[in-house]
Formats: structure tokens, C-alpha cells, sequence
């Protein structure tokens, strides 16, 4: 198979497991290139991405910028990843040329998913099908974006980062729980990458309960305490995907011991 998407990006990580799980489903060749998130100050952030040495580093001076979202420090950035890839994030999709970069992670798995010969994993060919699966998407970044900076500011919690993250987790995971009373799949009869999607974001926000002493020691219930109580159906939904094939590939162990 020829390659269709390449991520570069850390890894593991559930922003790049979206897309793999979505190539899994639908058979779309995607190639990814990464290391471990403390790793990625030694690699050329490229389309061609590769590991650095020391004296590498020293040639490529000129691409040294200050990381601004969850990385500290230097990071080396050639001026076409930044051209391609304009707020500079991973996970970075490419085309299978690096001519065209994809950002954020909902983005480049649509990407995947337009790849594939399976249309009911994107709306079918029906236009407002897959725009009401966008909306899914856009409702879940709102969600996962304000848990990024939850996650980040951990250590210096206050009312105001806790009771927007409280309220965000609400409305994104009332809304889910609605629309699984009407469907089995979130966005209707057939799983979705709506539902990859709330998988894997809903799965690294639960891994909030590993932070449980630091979050008390705030002063702060978990925010997901009652989740398998508030949001039944949309635990059974996550756990249902949880199981398959396609997800246990990327996600296995992931949620152990940390889901009821
Ligand atoms: N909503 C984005 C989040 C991407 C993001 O914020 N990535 C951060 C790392 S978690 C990054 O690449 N930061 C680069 C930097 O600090 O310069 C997605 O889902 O792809």
C-alpha cells in the first residue's frame, strides 16, 4: 500500500492514535515518525523528521525556536515544517509528499478517513452527514483543549482553571450522552470518527484519576469522579470501543485499572 498520511509527532500519543485507529478501520497506509515526548528536543521537526546529534544541532542553529504549547526549551524547526505546519504543533500531518501539512489531530484523522474506501466512517458521501460529524469534532477539541491546559497547569490549580474544566467536561460529555440515547454510534447507526475521536480524548482525559493525590492535595475533587454514575452510556460507548480490535492495537492497557 502506498503511504497516504505521514504524522510526525510524540509518541504514544491518543491525538496521533485518532488517525491510526482510523487507518486500522479503514485501511489507509499512514507512517508515523516520533519518539517519546522528552525526546523530541533531539529530533529535526521535518517532514522528514529525523533524530539529531549534538553536532547536528550546532549546524542547524538557524532553526532553533522556543517551544510554546507543553514544550520547555528548544526545539528544532526547519523553516518548511513552519511554512506547512504554521502554529508549529505535533501531531504535524503531511500529504505523501510534504507539500501539504495537516494540524491538529481531529484534522489530519479526517484526513486519513477521506483516504479510505469505507464512506461510513465519514459521513457516507453525504455532506451533512459529514458535517454533523465535524461538529462533533469541533465540540470535542473545545473540550480536549481546555483539558491540555488543566493537564499543564496541574500544579498550580485554581477555581478558575478547576470550574472551566468542570464545566467544559459537562457540556461536551452531556451532549455526548444525549446523542447516544437516540443512536448506537455517536453521530448516528455507524461508528464514526466522531466516536474515534471521543475515545481517544475522553480516554487520556480519564487518566486525570492518576493524578488524584496531586489534584486533592489542590484542594480539588477529580472531575471525572462520577463519571461512570453521570455519563452511563457514554462509559458503555467507551468501553464498547475500547474493546475492538482496532483500538486495543494503539490503546491497550491504557485505561486499565482506571475505569469501574
Ligand atoms: N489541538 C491540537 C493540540 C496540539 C498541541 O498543542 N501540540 C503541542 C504539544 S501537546 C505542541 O506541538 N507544541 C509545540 C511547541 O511547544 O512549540 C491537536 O489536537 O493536534
Amino acid at each position: 500500500m502506498d503511504e497516504k498520511v505521514r504524522i510526525f509527532a510524540y509518541l504514544p500519543s491518543p491525538r496521533v492514535w485518532k488517525s491510526l485507529i482510523t487507518a486500522k478501520l479503514g485501511n489507509v497506509e499512514v507512517k508515523v515518525l516520533g519518539d517519546k515526548p522528552k525526546n523530541l528536543v533531539d529530533w529535526l521537526w521535518d517532514f522528514d523528521a529525523k533524530k539529531l546529534s549534538n553536532q547536528d544541532k550546532d549546524n542547524l542553529k538557524h532553526f532553533e525556536r522556543q517551544g510554546k504549547r507543553g514544550f520547555e526549551g528548544s526545539l528544532y524547526k526547519t523553516d518548511k515544517f513552519l511554512k506547512t505546519q504554521p502554529f508549529g504543533t505535533v501531531p504535524a500531518g503531511f500529504n505523501n509528499d510534504g507539500s501539504i501539512g495537516i494540524f491538529e489531530s481531529n484534522s489530519i484523522m479526517r484526513a486519513v478517513a477521506r483516504n479510505s474506501t469505507d464512506a461510513t466512517l465519514y459521513g457516507d458521501n453525504d455532506l451533512y452527514l459529514q458535517s454533523r460529524i465535524d461538529s462533533f469534532l469541533d465540540a470535542n477539541l473545545v473540550f480536549s483543549r481546555e483539558f491540555q491546559v488543566y493537564v499543564l497547569e496541574l500544579k498550580s490549580l485554581n477555581d478558575q482553571f478547576y470550574d472551566r474544566m468542570k464545566a467544559a467536561y459537562s457540556f461536551y460529555m452531556g451532549g455526548i450522552e444525549n446523542a447516544l440515547s437516540k443512536d448506537e454510534f455517536i453521530s448516528g447507526p455507524h461508528l464514526t470518527i466522531a466516536d474515534v475521536s471521543f475515545a481517544c480524548d475522553v480516554a487520556q482525559f480519564l487518566r486525570e484519576r492518576d493524578r488524584q493525590v496531586l489534584i486533592k492535595e489542590k484542594g480539588y475533587d477529580i472531575v471525572s469522579k462520577n463519571f461512570e454514575e453521570d455519563f452511563p452510556r457514554s462509559c458503555e460507548h467507551l468501553l464498547k470501543l475500547y474493546k475492538k480490535d482496532e483500538f486495543q492495537e494503539f490503546m491497550k492497557g491504557f485505561l486499565d485499572g482506571i475505569l469501574s
